[in-house]
């Protein structure tokens, strides 16, 4: 259980690293099968439903980018997401009726594992209130060498950055004048947790080490947070997404900044997709990915 200090540094600064979440036996679990997927993507060639693929992939050297929906593909990754100690801490923030609304395992593999530009979550997925933040489980030590995951702290509480450019969403911010001043990494141990506002300023270089840096994603909303593009069943996705207490028809509005992630970017199907060909890089330039 979170410290009454720890969440009042999460309202004030967006963010928290937590140690010892995982047990040691637990993150060899998620490890084991993660292998095992990197494996299984020796036999893909372009992204799909399921992987997404660094633009140096091949079957002799596979070079799995993302695991896509995770919770889906294996067991493992669904009990990581109902793990009673992250339930407990995520409620302590906020409340105790949760819905997810996604998963995803980022995993920067050794040598060269993509960055993530700078961005906040709520361009992507704008809710009537901002109750919403993200879990990181890191499967390995997360260090400043490998990549890990670096905030902006006290930003949840600014203004939604443009992440749109040429007239449709790409997925980073694009403000020319943006300056990542003041970044902090969240380093962690294997087993630790990081946790970020969905309105934080967050991003994470390549891993320029001979270490991985495997972080599996949650996405937990308060389950009065109604997402303000619903998708085609809204009731139906909305009810299937609750994984803590009970689901509301009445959502809780709160003053938020709201930018939708529309028009549409032009490539699609994960966060690296979206990202290409952005002009204000910060990381590095995905301007020459190949992958579809
Ligand atoms: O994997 C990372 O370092 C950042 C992940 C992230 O922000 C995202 O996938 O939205």
């Amino acid at each position: 259980m979170l410290t009454p200090a720890q969440i009042q540094f999460y309202r004030e600064q967006g963010y928290l690293g937590i140690e010892d979440v995982f047990s040691p036996g637990e993150v060899a679990e998620l490890r084991r099968v993660t292998d095992e997927f990197v494996e299984a993507s020796r036999a893909v060639t372009v992204n799909n439903a399921v992987f997404d693929l660094e633009p140096s992939h091949t079957p002799q050297q596979p070079r799995l980018r993302r695991l896509k929906d995770p919770i889906r593909q294996h067991e493992v990754y669904r009990r990581a997401l109902l793990h009673p100690k992250v339930l407990a801490i995520v409620s302590q923030l906020i409340g105790p009726a949760i819905t997810c609304n996604g998963n995803k395992l980022n995993l920067k593999l050794a040598d060269g594992g993509s960055p993530v530009e700078w961005h906040q979550d709520w361009a992507f997925y704008p809710h009537t209130n901002d109750d919403l933040l993200a879990v990181g489980v890191a499967m390995d030590d997360s260090t400043l060498e490998n990549g890990c995951l670096l905030v902006l702290p006290g930003t949840h509480r600014g203004p939604l950055l443009d992440h749109h450019q040429e007239g449709v969403f790409i997925g980073a911010v694009t403000d020319p004048a943006f300056r990542p001043d003041g970044a902090v990494p969240i380093t962690l141990k294997a087993g630790g947790i990081s946790i970020h506002h969905a309105r934080l300023l967050h991003g994470s270089a390549p891993n320029r080490s001979p270490h991985p840096r495997r972080l599996l994603l949650f996405q937990y909303c308060a389950a009065d947070a109604w997402p303000l593009l619903p998708g085609d069943k809204p009731w139906e996705n909305y009810t299937a997404s609750v994984i803590q207490g009970a689901p509301v028809s009445v959502p809780r509005l709160a003053p938020v900044p709201v930018r939708l992630p529309l028009p549409a970017p032009r490539f699609t199907g994960s966060i690296y997709e979206n990202q290409r060909g952005l002009k204000n890089v910060k990381f590095g330039d995905k301007s020459a990915s190949t992958s579809t």
